[in-house]
């Protein structure tokens, strides 16, 4: 059995106080939560306020990104060890964002998966297609060939410590939603994946559904038998609809 996995995805959103009062009653609301794992991914300069408060809780702390390098001369990097440092468990790596607006390809995301990994924390490591690619029947080859990216750069075992968030980028903040059939289908299809090289690892990894992600839609998404949780966006920076997410879970 997999346990779910609800991570809310905050973006680059927040300040002080509104990151204490969310983490609050997320916190209050959670104590009831047990059967689902629940992880909080503020941005970089609230990851020390959120481990304070999230302090003796069950919900646990991860990053939205990291540096591909150790340390040194690399002004605005912050270093996997950095994050572990402050407490994370989970950096997501390779969302569609930082695909697009910041570059990062297949190759440059396998090392921050890496790098994750070998300081202690687990990947959530981001796979989609874009509205023309899904056009295109592209969809399997695309994602095919981002996970490809992490198995021939580092191996397939690896996947022991990761998740996989299956976010297609034509529903992330569009609202739009994939169907649960349309998710369902990719997601097995990454098992399937997942399952030409290990077995073993198929069984047991989790694969997130993210991209728009909300408390009406849930049920019907987790109810998936591929659906192992979600990767929650703009409904994880409202406490009662994240807390909903995770109930479904
Ligand atoms: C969204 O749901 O908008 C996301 O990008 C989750 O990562």
């Amino acid at each position: 059995m997999r346990q779910p996995l609800i991570a809310g995805n905050w973006k680059m959103n927040g300040n002080r106080s509104s990151v204490e009062t969310l983490l609050s009653n997320v916190i209050n609301g959670a104590s009831t939560i047990s059967k689902t794992e629940v992880v909080v991914c503020p941005s970089f300069p609230f990851l020390d306020l959120s481990e304070r408060l999230l302090s003796g809780t069950s919900i646990k702390l991860g990053a939205q990104n990291t540096s591909t390098k150790e340390s040194g001369a690399y002004t605005g990097e912050v270093s996997a060890s950095m994050l572990a440092n402050f407490g994370c468990q989970y950096v997501i790596c390779g969302h569609s964002e930082r695909r697009e607006y910041y570059g990062e390809t297949d190759a440059i995301i396998a090392e921050k998966v890496s790098i994750c990994v070998e300081k202690g924390m687990r990947a959530i490591l981001c796979v989609g297609e874009t509205l023309n690619q899904r056009e295109q029947e592209q969809t399997e080859s695309v994602i095919s060939t981002q996970l490809d990216g992490v198995i021939t750069q580092i191996g397939i075992d690896i996947f022991n410590n990761i998740e996989i968030a299956y976010e297609p980028v034509w529903a992330i903040g569009t609202g739009k939603t994939a169907t649960p059939e349309q998710a369902q289908s990719v997601h097995a299809f990454i098992r399937q994946k997942i399952a030409s090289h290990s077995l073993v690892i198929a069984e047991k990894i989790r694969i997130l559904y993210g991209g728009s992600m909300k408390a009406e839609n849930a049920c019907d998404l987790l109810s998936q038998s591929d659906i192992d949780g979600g990767l929650i966006g703009g409904a994880s920076l409202v406490a009662n609809d994240f807390l909903a997410i995770c109930r479904a879970g």
